[in-house]
C-alpha cells in the first residue's frame, strides 16, 4: 500500500471510530469495538471501500498503532483520542512518576491559569517522552512541553490509564502539577 492510502485511511478511520460513527451508521459497542465485517459493509456503502488486508495493513503499521483488533480480528477499535461519549473500558494504572504534555505556545498561558483540560476528548493525553510531546505539541504551532508531576497526583488520588498505543490519559492536571521545561 502506498503511504499515501495508508494515510488517508488511518484518517477515514480515526474520524468514524472516535468521532462520528453514526456518520456512516455505526454505533460503538462498550470498549469503542466495532465487528469488522460491520466497518468495511459501512465503508463500502459510503464511496469509501477498504480491504480486509488494507484494514491489516493499517492496524499493524499506522505510524502511531492508533488502532487495534480483539484477539480473533472480529473486532476493531481506535486505542485512544475518542470525542463520541464511549467507555473504554480502560484500568486504572500506576504512571512513571513524571511525564510530559506537548502543547503550543498560544495555549500556555490558559493552561498555567486553568490547568490542563482533556477539551474535546475523553482525557488529557501526556507522553512518556520528551520527543513526542514536542511532536504533539508541534502539531499547533510552536512546541512548549510542560512536565507533569505525576507521582504527587497519584499520591493525592488521580487515576491514569494507558491506552494500548502508550498514551498515558488523565481526567485533567491542575496548574499546580505543571512545570514548563
Ligand atoms: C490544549 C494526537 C488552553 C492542549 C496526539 C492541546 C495526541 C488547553 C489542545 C492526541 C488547555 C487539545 C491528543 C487549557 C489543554 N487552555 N488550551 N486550559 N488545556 N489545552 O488534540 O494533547 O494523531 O485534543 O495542550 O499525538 O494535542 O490524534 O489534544 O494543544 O496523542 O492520534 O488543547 O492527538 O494523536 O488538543 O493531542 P487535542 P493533544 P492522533
Amino acid at each position: 500500500m502506498t503511504p499515501n492510502r495508508l494515510t488517508q485511511i488511518g484518517k477515514y478511520l480515526s474520524k468514524h471510530l472516535r468521532h462520528q460513527p453514526e456518520r456512516i451508521g455505526l454505533t460503538l459497542e462498550m470498549g469503542g469495538w466495532v465487528e469488522v465485517h460491520q466497518l468495511l459493509h459501512a465503508c463500502r456503502n459510503h464511496q469509501f471501500p477498504i480491504a480486509f488486508i488494507e484494514l491489516e495493513e493499517v492496524v499493524n503499521n499506522n505510524d502511531k498503532k492508533r488502532f487495534s483488533f480483539n484477539e480473533t480480528q472480529t473486532k476493531i477499535r481506535a486505542n485512544q483520542g475518542h470525542s463520541y461519549p464511549v467507555d473504554l473500558q480502560l484500568e486504572p494504572i500506576e504512571p512513571p512518576p513524571i511525564l510530559y504534555h506537548g502543547t503550543h505556545k498560544k495555549a500556555i498561558q490558559s493552561i498555567l491559569k486553568n490547568g490542563l483540560l482533556k477539551q474535546s476528548r475523553h482525557h488529557v493525553h501526556l507522553s512518556l517522552d520528551l520527543p513526542t510531546a514536542i511532536q504533539v505539541g508541534q502539531r499547533r504551532g510552536k512546541p512548549v512541553v510542560l512536565e507533569i508531576a505525576t507521582q504527587t497526583m497519584c499520591d493525592r488520588g488521580y487515576c491514569f490509564y494507558r491506552s494500548d498505543n502508550g498514551v498515558w490519559l488523565v481526567e485533567s492536571v491542575p496548574p499546580e502539577y505543571l512545570k514548563i521545561i
